[in-house]
């Protein structure tokens, strides 16, 4: 019996490690209990272990159903493009400005750049649904960019599928702040209201920086949520 049932685990975890994406379901109980040799009762014991250990959860009426990986998986890396649809909301960037300039010194450390270096800088207005929800500026090495870049939608796209670049790891950091009446104004909220002023330094597969990045988002409408875990 603790001979199955141990295989019945090892089953287990060999498909959460490889055949499964997060939120799949897993193979019904009864299938498991026939494949297994095995008794409800006790493929039910297996799962709970599973579960105590977070690798599954179970939702009561439709079954057991695989856990979300527990590195860091809350503070992924994404866009603003897909926050957004995340939330059901339609990404926007009005008005966008670009420029050639030279990195200076602050951008030229974050990219590893000399300071006389060219940079493409953009300034976006990224708006949900119309509306302004954070003013994006965006400094990218010039060389990375060599043909220029289309910014009507996702520059993370656009850097994907033009220049086969995907940030996969960034160095964050968020302050709060206030608004100076520009900022304001551009965001169309009162000058220095509350916002996050959240700073990215974005690498790719090769560790390349790729991105330097400043987002300042009205406080009003931003939270940081993150979802954390007792070891
Ligand atoms: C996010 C990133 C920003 C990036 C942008 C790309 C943060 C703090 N910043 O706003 O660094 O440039 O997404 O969004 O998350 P896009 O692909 O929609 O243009």
């Amino acid at each position: 019996m603790a001979g199955k049932s141990a295989r019945l685990r090892e089953h287990l975890l060999a498909l959460l490690r490889d055949g499964l994406a997060p939120h799949d379901r897993l193979p019904p109980e009864r299938s498991l209990a026939e494949e297994f040799g095995l008794s409800r009762l006790t493929v039910r014991r297996v799962l709970d272990e599973l579960e105590q250990e977070g690798l599954v959860y179970r939702v009561r009426g439709s079954g057991t159903f695989a856990g979300e990986p527990r590195i860091a998986k809350s503070v992924e890396l994404t866009s603003f493009t897909e926050d957004m649809r995340a939330r059901g909301l339609r990404p926007g960037s009005s008005p966008v400005t670009r420029e050639l300039v030279p990195a200076g010194a602050d951008v030229g450390y974050a990219l590893r750049l000399s300071p006389s270096e060219e940079v493409l800088r953009l300034t976006r207005v990224r708006t949900a649904d119309g509306e302004p929800m954070c003013l994006e500026r965006t400094h990218l090495p010039a060389a990375l960019v060599p043909g220029g870049l289309d910014l009507d939608g996702s520059l993370y796209e656009e850097l994907a599928r033009r220049y086969d670049i995907v940030p996969r790891r960034a160095e964050q950091t968020i302050n709060a702040t206030v608004l100076g009446p520009d900022d304001a104004e551009a965001l169309q909220v009162a000058a220095f209201s509350p916002a996050f002023l959240v700073r990215r330094t974005a690498y790719d597969d090769r560790g390349r920086p790729v991105e330097r990045a400043e987002s300042l988002y009205r406080g009003d409408r931003y939270a940081y949520h993150l979802t954390i875990y007792r070891a």
